[in-house]
């Protein structure tokens, strides 16, 4: 599947850039290397998807890593919301490969203005940490509340029992963001609720931003995130919601946050992380542009 990157300034449908921000983690690790563990990892897998009879063949364009590690949230803003502004002027589907999950406030912003962006998070966190202190992966969904983007443009699904505290919920209710705790994603199924919160969103917004975190899946099945915890998605559901979300017209922008290749096991993360991506492509390649 790494056949499919093109360097330089050639026009693709999907394009990729690597965000690797690492500081201002709640935990701190060695996210910033996953970039191109995921690159690596993509070596490894086929273009034939089995699933539809069809060979994946579709050119990305690979914008290379921005120079961000070394930056703070709050200064590796404006580089990563230029990377994906640039990239969703010149391609249908940019792909943003954390670093943490500090990139998603920037990356929705890529986007345009905030009124007209619909944001899902699939993550075990709300990320409504206080923004009072400074800008974390603990706060991007509060950071965007506080930039004025509707609750009603954002959607959080998978939210773990045991790992948000009470004033997150009561938050983001209050903001009118639509919430799935991982019961109910057991009791209505990841497809369902994928597909009513994107006809939802896609009613409100121009463009839909998808914010995978590696953290919702079960610890298990995909170790090298340090947030992730027992009783999460099945690594199953999360390709089938990189399916849908490739497969909507209003997707603009995926990011992929929190994986951290120092603390996986047998490089299980990493194919999870390049399975994603060619999820992403199938479910593309039925997009109907
Ligand atoms: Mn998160």
């Amino acid at each position: 599947m790494a056949g499919l990157l093109r360097r330089g300034a050639v026009a693709c449908p999907v394009s990729l850039v690597g965000a690797p921000v690492k500081l201002g983690s709640v935990t701190p690790g060695a996210c910033d290397r996953a970039p191109n563990v995921v690159r690596a990892a993509m070596k490894r897998m086929g273009t034939y998807d089995v699933e539809t009879g069809q060979e994946i063949d579709v050119p990305i364009r690979d914008a290379s890593d921005l120079d961000v590690a070394a930056l703070s949230p709050a200064a590796a803003f404006e580089p990563v919301r230029e990377a994906v502004r640039a990239m969703a002027e010149t391609s249908d589907l940019a792909i943003v490969l954390g670093g943490n999950n500090a990139i998603t406030r920037p990356g929705v912003h890529g986007l345009g203005d905030l009124s007209a962006v619909g944001l899902i998070t699939l993550d075990a966190h709300f990320d409504m940490r206080d923004t009072s202190e400074g800008l974390t992966n603990g706060n991007p969904v509060q950071a965007l509340l506080d930039d004025g983007m509707p609750g009603a443009n954002i959607a959080q699904i998978g939210l773990a029992p045991f790992a948000n505290a009470q004033y997150m919920h009561d938050a983001a209710r209050a903001a009118g963001n639509a919430i799935y705790t991982m019961a109910d994603v057991r009791r209505r199924g990841i497809a369902d609720i994928l597909n009513k919160e994107l006809d939802a969103l896609t009613a409100r917004c121009d463009r839909i931003y998808v914010d995978f975190d590696i953290d919702v899946i079960e610890r298990g099945l995909a170790p090298g995130a340090p947030g992730a915890r027992p009783g999460g998605l099945t690594t199953l559901e999360f390709f089938t919601a990189a399916r849908i979300a490739g497969a909507h017209p209003k997707v603009a922008a995926v990011d992929l946050a929190e994986f951290d290749p120092s603390l996986d096991v047998s490089d299980v993360t990493a194919l999870v992380a390049a399975r994603w991506v060619a999820d992403l492509l199938a479910g593309f390649t039925a997009r109907k542009r």
